[in-house]
């Protein structure tokens, strides 16, 4: 393949006729309950550019929600998986082991936060690896209730649709949904009362814990240290470390969520490491593996080994080829010093973002961390969310040729997720869009 020019160009509609032609396939051969964020179906990708059947270049800013960190079709990790594709694609590592996946686990007994000893165990999914993190927490503890935020995003499978806040489209329906699963207040500068510190945001979730649980009989604590479905809700300062220390006091596992926010996202290989925290257990996904199904759970050896032989696993936990696209992944990240460009990243778009805010009051709040930033948008009163605004956005920029996607519990925060190799001047031109989508609606 070719390698795809770092420039935005539109020579069609967006969608253009073969993306429509393909949509209509789509639609009658692929469920409803299958999401599209753009109808544009893709061709190639590479660096920040994302090349659709009809030859439109766009500006990538979801990386596959956070995934494709090292770009969509790196050379170093298409060389080791197609490598590793020829030697053998499949045993089962239950049943006859390989070094890949060893490789993996000591890789990420290095890389995540903490010098203890630590073990992990690979599974396909982040959905899994959180469920699987709740598995370790509840043999080891020997307790059953789980203690998540509000907004918190965790999964779709059972036990992760009650972990996680949203109703729409997450869980509506699905019931119904595994027990022992208590809520807490998260802390979210944004609308939490004015001059609220991170410590007295976690006294007001452990206060609830306590009243509404009581500690000695949770599990875990599970938390994504900045949330990204819900809305790339980053607490404030103090938070994370006031929950991790609380957790520590009383016996409850705590368990990082680095699914969305892990190798290197936000300016670091884990977000916990902006404040020091340690967590016990740590899920991670997404960005590991460059696009190839993987997940893992990492932590302390005396938790993780609490579990009995053949508890965990999986036909295809630690698939040799996700394995070795990992592998190739982690050494891209570490060549390229992609913890720091993320970091560069972030100034460039927080900078940008912090500009178009002070030029319209629908951007109520500009947050986040390295290559993982978002808007969020609200109506003139200053408060009520406007989520109709935030899609009017998206989809200017999508006619534009640039890919953003929403989340947040009220669905009004645009979110910025490039992959980490995108050429800046890419990224620039990407906020000139959002910021020409944003001048241009009817009432700002
Ligand atoms: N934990 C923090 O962000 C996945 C979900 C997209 P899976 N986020 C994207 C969608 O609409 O399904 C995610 C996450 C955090 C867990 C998960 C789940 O990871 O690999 O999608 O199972």
């Amino acid at each position: 393949m070719p390698e795809l020019e770092q420039q935005r160009r539109i020579v069609t509609e967006i969608p253009g006729p073969v993306s429509q032609s393909l949509m209509a396939r789509r639609t009658a051969a692929v469920s409803l309950g299958v999401g599209t964020v753009l109808p544009v179906f893709v061709a190639q990708a590479d660096g920040g550019i994302l090349q659709d059947v009809d030859g439109n270049s766009l500006i990538d800013l979801a990386a596959g929600i956070a995934v494709t960190s090292v770009g969509g079709s790196n050379p170093e990790v298409a060389r080791r998986v197609a490598d590793q594709v020829e030697r053998f694609t499949h045993t089962c590592f239950m049943v006859a082991p390989y070094e890949g996946y060893v490789e993996v686990c000591e890789r990420l007994a290095e890389l995540t936060p903490g010098d203890h000893e630590k073990r992990s165990a690979l599974f396909s999914t982040g959905a899994e690896a959180v469920e699987n993190a709740v598995k370790i927490a509840r043999t080891h503890t020997g307790r059953d209730a789980v203690a998540v935020f509000d907004h918190a995003y965790h999964g779709r499978t059972n036990l992760t649709m009650a972990m996680t806040a949203k109703n729409l489209p997450y869980k509506q329906g699905f019931g119904p949904f595994a027990g022992e699963v208590h809520r807490a207040p998260m802390s979210y500068p944004f609308r939490d009362p004015a001059g609220m510190t991170g410590e007295q945001a976690a006294q007001r979730a452990i206060d609830q814990l306590e009243s509404q649980v009581g500690g000695d009989n949770l599990a875990c604590v599970v938390i994504e240290p900045i949330q990204g479905e819900g809305g790339f809700i980053a607490p404030a300062e103090g938070f994370l470390p006031a929950i991790a220390a609380w957790c520590r006091e009383r016996g409850i596992v705590f368990v990082a969520d680095e699914v969305q926010t892990g190798f290197c996202r936000t300016g670091s290989w884990f977000a916990c490491e902006h404040e020091g925290v340690v967590p016990d257990l740590i899920a991670t996904a997404k960005g590991i593996a460059a696009g190839l199904p993987l997940a893992a759970v990492t932590g302390r050896a005396e938790i993780m080994d609490s579990v009995h032989a053949g508890g965990l696993g999986g036909t295809y936990g630690g698939n040799p080829v996700a394995c070795a696209a990992a592998l190739a992944a982690m050494d891209v990240m570490h060549e390229q010093g992609l913890a720091a460009k993320a970091a560069r990243m972030g100034e460039l778009l927080l900078g940008r973002l912090t500009q178009l805010q002070q030029e319209h009051a629908i951007i109520g709040d500009v947050r986040g961390r390295g290559a993982m930033v978002a808007i969020e948008i609200i109506e003139p009163d200053g408060l009520t969310p406007a989520p109709a605004v935030a899609a009017e956005i998206s989809a200017a920029c999508h006619r534009e040729g640039v890919l953003t996607l929403s989340c947040g519990t009220y669905g009004n925060v645009l979110r910025f997720l490039p992959p980490l190799v995108m050429p800046e001047h890419l990224l620039d031109e990407a906020m000139d869009v959002v910021a020409k989508a944003v001048a241009n609606l009817p009432r700002t």
